[in-house]
């Protein structure tokens, strides 16, 4: 049995049902750097049973929009004390860098600040209805128990867009990290516990999405599920969820476009090309991985790129020296060489990478180069897919009609990347692009204050922003008359 029990269920930590463990493993060097409990369907079934019976009490629900929001303050504050230490979990879990892993923590915390302020300015709709003894308003209640589920790539910033907005809305929930990166998350809750999080609000169960998936999504007791991760979980999810009826916001990656015209800013172009695809080993859902560029520069700018991504110092998160970390897993590493396999015999031209760093200190880890292939078109799975590795992909275009078709052909649509030094292009390019986010000029950012979320199969709903609050509220519109009289409407009676 593991030391301190890692699953919270009504307000008690506990351990699994069955004794079950899990061992977490850095991927930088294969080391266990944790076991955690493994719960059981049983205990998701008690975690869900928690959250409804916190939220049918009706007491959260009632506490006053003010003091959930200095709950969700002093949340924050916790976070901030302990920002190294969640930071250091985030790299020995994730893989990503110290730097990477200290820019997320810092998000997360201006996620819980960004929410406590919004909640406490939000305001019911006054409707005149044309009679002053009645009145009408629209209020915002919290939609109830909510299951979020997160990946392992922004284990605890996944999450905290769930977790913040839930919380500052009134629901109660249940909290799946990923079974690979779940150490952030354990932190995080008893973080949650020490701010004074009431007991059965916040639940968390960790353990394998396809063992436990059923029990947190295939039940009445639950109102929303808000999941982040791949698309087929995604699909399962959502079909599960209708039998019940039950919302569901979804977001599901992406096949990125990056798109360079020639008379953008070379150095900022090549610069954030590299990052968009290479940081944190293109496990990120936005990642750009595909490279649209204007005939014209593209050997040129291909050329530099190679160079430059050979410059790259891949190497374990916690070295200060490393400009980017290894790959999640084995098994996730092995997923993204056989896209490279695929992509060297649809015939895309390998110009750097596709190989395991040769350094033998690197050896246990599941690290991979930077990876480029050139002449790429879109009858290529590499091109298609998304591959969620440090594989970047090259198509080129002569014209901006030709540039827009490229940048909207795909089936995703999270987030889209244009670069061109004439803002009349620009503007039409921004419109013209079917994707949830579009960087003009730049690449990557967002804030806590803008929406987030995909067209297409990227997703449906939105996380941040007013959006993001939004989806954890129902509406409810109260009509009182102050002056009841008959309505004098049957007059035969
Ligand atoms: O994700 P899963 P995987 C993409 C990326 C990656 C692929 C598969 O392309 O290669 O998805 O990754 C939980 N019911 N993204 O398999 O399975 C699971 O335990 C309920 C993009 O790791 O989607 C974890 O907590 N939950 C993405 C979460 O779902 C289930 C980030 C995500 O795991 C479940 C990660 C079930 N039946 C991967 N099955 C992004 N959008 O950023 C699994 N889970």
């Amino acid at each position: 049995m593991n030391g301190n029990p890692d699953l919270l269920i009504g307000g008690a930590w506990a351990h699994a049902a069955d004794g079950g463990l899990r061992e977490i493993v850095n991927p930088a060097d294969g080391t266990v750097v944790a076991t955690v409990d493994e719960a059981t369907p049983d205990d998701a079934r008690s975690a869900v049973a928690a959250a409804r019976a916190a939220f049918d009490d009706g007491a959260w629900v009632a506490t006053p929009v003010a003091e959930r929001a200095a709950l969700l303050v002093r949340i924050a504050d916790l976070l901030e004390r302990d920002k190294e230490e969640l930071a250091h979990l985030e790299t020995v879990d994730t893989g990503k860098t110290l730097v990477e892993s200290r820019i997320d923590i810092d998000d997360v915390i201006s996620v819980f600040r960004y929410y406590a302020s919004l909640v406490v300015g939000q305001a019911d709709r006054l409707i005149d209805v044309g009679d002053p003894a009645v009145l009408s308003r629209v209020v915002r209640e919290p939609i109830g128990v909510c299951v979020l589920i997160a990946p392992w790539n922004y284990p605890l910033l996944q999450m905290s867009w769930k977790v913040a907005p839930a919380l500052a809305a009134g629901c109660t929930m249940v909290v799946k990290p990923s079974e690979v990166t779940p150490l952030s998350t354990i932190a995080f809750a008893r973080s949650a516990q020490e701010a004074g999080v009431p007991a059965g609000v916040l639940n968390l169960v960790q353990g394998s999405g396809a063992v436990l998936g059923a029990a947190l999504t295939d039940t009445p007791d639950v109102d929303f599920i808000s999941f982040t991760g791949g698309l087929a979980t995604g699909k399962t999810i959502a079909r599960v969820a209708a039998e019940h009826v039950t919302k569901v916001a979804v977001e599901l990656g992406g096949k990125n476009p990056h798109i360079v015209f020639a008379d953008a800013d070379w150095a900022s172009s090549v610069d954030q090309v590299l990052t968009g695809v290479f940081l944190h080993s293109g496990q990120v859902c936005s990642a750009g991985t595909r490279l649209i560029v204007e005939e014209s520069i593209a050997d040129d700018f291909v050329a530099e790129l190679a160079r430059r991504a050979e410059l790259i110092r891949v190497g374990p998160g916690l070295d200060p020296a490393s400009e980017t970390g290894p790959l999640v897993s084995e098994a996730h590493r092995a997923k993204v060489e056989a896209y490279v396999e695929l992509g060297i015999s649809e015939g895309a031209k390998l110009v750097t990478g596709g190989v395991r760093p040769s350094d033998p200190a690197l050896a246990a880890g599941s690290f991979f180069l930077p990876t480029i292939f050139d002449n790429c078109d879109r009858s290529m799975r590499i091109v298609r897919e998304e591959t969620f590795g440090p594989i970047l992909t090259v198509e080129r275009f002569s014209t901006e009609a030709e540039a827009i078709r490229l940048g909207n052909d795909t089936e995703y649509g999270l987030a889209a990347g244009v670069r061109t030094a004439d803002p009349a292009r620009g503007e039409r390019m921004v419109r013209a692009l079917r994707h949830g986010t579009v960087w003009l000029n730049d690449f990557g950012y967002y804030t806590a204050a803008a929406e987030w979320g995909g067209f297409k199969k990227s997703g449906n709903g939105r996380e941040l922003g007013p959006t993001g609050l939004a989806e954890y509220q129902e509406i409810k519109h109260i009509w009182h008359n102050t002056a009841p009289k008959p309505a004098e409407w049957f007059k035969s009676v």
